[in-house]
């Protein structure tokens, strides 16, 4: 009779305080779908204010989800901000920078990361998309099975493109084996100097869908010029026209194949990267021209992708995070007149920089967690890292990280689900150099070499200065008055902050 008195006693205190819930969260598995855009900017997406191109199904994500309005990536990069999402480990502690086509896998073998750390859960876990975090061990052969790559990273299903649309070799690859291989077409590849008898984008420019700048103007696939040299495999190349579509299928077979049991989908599109090229029922429908085309690409993809979610009537059971990797850029490299056409288009909203930059467009995208019946709709202003994901999930699915499993991943699963944030955090950015947000306050860290030439050509505002940079955000969010003369006191502990972060070399903190 007492036990009873007890458990009642228990359970009327539980619905009173809410433990109920707070226990259906940190023990059920949802499904979790990350969908990760490429170089989406922050007034990209109709949410976020565009007006020069609607984005209905990524708004319908915001309006019945929690739309963030100060979430960042960790870098101004693709390699960097990919590589802290699977790892909760800054990127600077691996010296991750951009990779070339033929780059050796970045992630270290062995140590948890978001994927394998799901997979001990239970969970099924793929990657469909971009990968960019290198493959193999030493030069690759890309006739034969290629490992280590995402199968060895935690992944249980892969199908990616190795780097970039815009770098060579223009083949998918699925699980360690290039996709509709033909080994009496072998292919070969090269960042160093031109091999095979195929033209190039120098040599034959009247071949060209679109103009590139030298870099981007070696060996011609599918009519555009690429970064790097490649020979072989033309079955297996791919069209970049169909890409999103491929993924979207892709995404989808593994949903259906998995709507049984847990699982975790790594949908990493290669819109809205350079060269554009998007599929002909998108080309010419937004007046910005294809950069806006593309827009209108990932959101057929995204809305593609929650349609099938419940469609399958799995919607309240999963966790959809949209987001993306780096901030905005209009040229990078091809001539799709990105530039020309914007129109008043505002790629990074309110902020200043974008891609490749360290003033606050280069990490701060948009960033949308849907789960509906679970994650009331509204607007969140919490500073929030992607690096956090990988320590917030594994609290979500069971219990928190342990030991040196992402290293510098904190859990704030109760913003990622709809908390205000309580108090303020340091959050690093990363763009050839560091900066660290406190609250409103941004410091940029001093770089002694200045702008790089490439980024001064392409009239990219970097944000590197030879002097300390402060900026509050609260009343300059367009990071116009460098107030570090002012407020020494604020650059110093700034300073300390990072070199501690710099310093760290175990889970100190979390
Ligand atoms: C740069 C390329 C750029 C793009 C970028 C990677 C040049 C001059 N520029 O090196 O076009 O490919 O790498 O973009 O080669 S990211 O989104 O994957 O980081
Ligand atoms: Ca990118």
């Amino acid at each position: 009779m007492l036990y009873k008195n007890i458990i009642c006693l228990l359970s009327i205190l539980c619905i009173l305080t809410g433990c109920r819930d707070q226990k259906k969260a940190t023990t059920t598995k949802p499904n979790i779908i990350i969908i990760y855009i490429d170089d989406l900017g922050y007034g990209d997406v109709s949410c976020y204010g565009a007006t020069k191109v609607q984005t209905p199904n990524v708004d319908r994500l915001a309006q019945n989800g929690l739309k963030f309005t100060d979430a960042h990536c960790t870098a101004a990069t693709c390699t960097p901000s990919r590589f802290s999402l699977l790892t909760g480990m800054y990127a600077f502690r691996n010296n991750a920078a951009i990779l070339p086509g033929d780059a050796p896998l970045l992630i270290p073998q062995g140590i948890e990361t978001l994927p394998s750390m799901l997979q001990k859960r239970g969970y099924t876990t793929a990657v469909v998309g971009k990968w960019h975090l290198g493959m193999g061990i030493g030069t690759i052969d890309w006739n034969k099975p290629i490992s280590p790559g995402p199968l060895e990273t935690g992944f249980n299903y892969s199908f990616v493109i190795p780097a970039t649309v815009d770098r060579v070799p223009c083949v998918y690859v699925e699980g360690h084996n290039v996709y509709n291989a033909d080994t009496t077409d072998p292919i070969y590849v090269s960042y160093k100097e031109k091999i095979g008898e195929e033209p190039t984008g120098l040599s034959n420019p009247g071949l060209l869908k679109m103009k590139a700048d030298t870099q981007h103007s070696n060996t011609i696939i599918n009519g555009i010029s690429r970064i790097g040299y490649m020979t072989g495999g033309k079955k297996a190349r791919w069209r970049d026209e169909d890409m999103a579509d491929v993924f979207t299928a892709k995404a989808k077979e593994f949903i259906n194949n998995n709507k049984n049991n847990p699982f975790f989908l790594y949908l990493a599109l290669t819109d809205i990267h350079v060269p554009r090229t998007p599929h002909e029922r998108f080309l010419g429908k937004n007046a910005m021209g294809r950069r806006g085309d593309v827009i209108l690409e990932m959101d057929w993809v995204t809305g593609a992708i929650t349609k099938e979610i419940e469609r399958l009537g799995i919607d309240k059971n999963t966790l959809i995070i949209f987001s993306s990797d780096n901030g905005p850029v209009l040229d990078d490299g091809y001539s799709d007149e990105a530039i020309e056409k914007a129109g008043g288009h505002l790629p990074a909203g309110d902020f200043r920089g974008g891609k490749y930059s360290a003033f606050e467009a280069g990490t701060r995208v948009p960033t949308i967690a849907y789960w509906p019946g679970t994650i009331k709709p509204g607007i969140s202003n919490a500073l929030m890292s992607q690096v956090d994901w990988m320590a917030s999930l594994a609290t979500l699915t069971g219990e928190p990280l342990t030991g040196n499993a992402g290293p510098d991943s904190k859990n704030v699963l109760p913003v990622l689900l709809g908390a205000a944030n309580t108090k303020p955090e340091y959050m690093l950015e990363e763009s050839f150099t560091l900066s660290i947000r406190y609250g409103n306050w941004k410091y940029i860290a001093p770089q002694a070499k200045g702008t790089p030439d490439w980024l001064k050509n392409k009239k990219i505002e970097s944000g590197l200065q030879q002097q300390p940079q402060l900026y509050d955000l609260q009343s300059d969010p367009g990071e116009k008055n460098n107030v570090a003369a002012q407020h020494a006191e604020i650059v110093q502990q700034l300073q300390t902050a990072l070199k501690d972060i710099q310093s760290a070399t175990n889970s100190k903190g979390r």
